[in-house]
């Protein structure tokens, strides 16, 4: 049994103007795409071929002699979430538990924001910004390359952001910055985070 590629979430030229259809042509079509087929050629055979995707990220986390397995298998469960993370017509303010509960523990949206905004652009290199949920409570985190905190205990992941130089490049060029502003203005998918907090209550 190995993994597929899951198709996007929408058609590839649903985010532009913000995110192009080349953009998604390659970091889906091609990145996303080869971190699947190297973890299936990875799993060819180990001790961990036939076990979920989640199981394989949180099994090969921090051990050395699997790097690789866990570098792709990583990527494609980030990935995944991260298509997830935005929608066409995204942006806006999120609703119910998923907005007091930001406002509980941000002091607000626009405070929450500024800290999401600020774990992306200062998360050196390539990584992730993350919305999670930790002990009842609302987190930042940010993570570099491949991490994950799916691998943290008791950390249910609600939102990220790829920050990696493919994620943007091709319609910010070297505006990390610009690229995250776009995000939360007009990508962000709350109803996924929402979806994902309810689920984890
Ligand atoms: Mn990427």
């Amino acid at each position: 049994m190995s993994f597929t590629l899951p198709a996007l979430p929408y058609a590839q030229d649903a985010l532009a103007p913000h995110i192009s259809a080349e953009t998604l042509d390659f970091h889906h079509g091609k990145h996303h795409a080869a971190y699947v087929t190297n973890l299936n050629k990875l799993l060819d055979g180990h001790e961990l071929a036939g076990k979920s995707l989640e199981d394989v990220v949180k099994a090969s986390a921090g051990k050395a002699d699997m790097a690789g397995i866990f570098n792709n298998a990583a990527q494609v469960w980030n990935h995944t979430f991260y298509w997830n993370s935005m929608t066409p017509n995204g942006g806006g303010a999120p609703s119910g538990d998923l907005a007091s509960m930001i406002e509980r523990d941000f002091g607000s949206l626009d405070a929450f924001k500024t800290a999401f905004a600020t774990a992306g652009a200062t998360q050196f290199g390539s990584g992730w910004a993350w919305l999670v949920l930790k002990d009842g409570k609302l987190e930042i985190r940010k993570t570099g390359n491949a991490e994950t905190p799916i691998t943290e205990a008791g950390v249910t992941p609600l939102l990220t952001m790829d920050v990696w130089e493919h994620a943007y490049y091709v319609d910010f060029r070297n505006r990390r910055p610009d690229y995250i502003a776009t995000f939360l203005s007009d990508l962000v998918n709350w109803d996924f985070a929402a979806a994902n907090l309810a689920a984890a209550k």
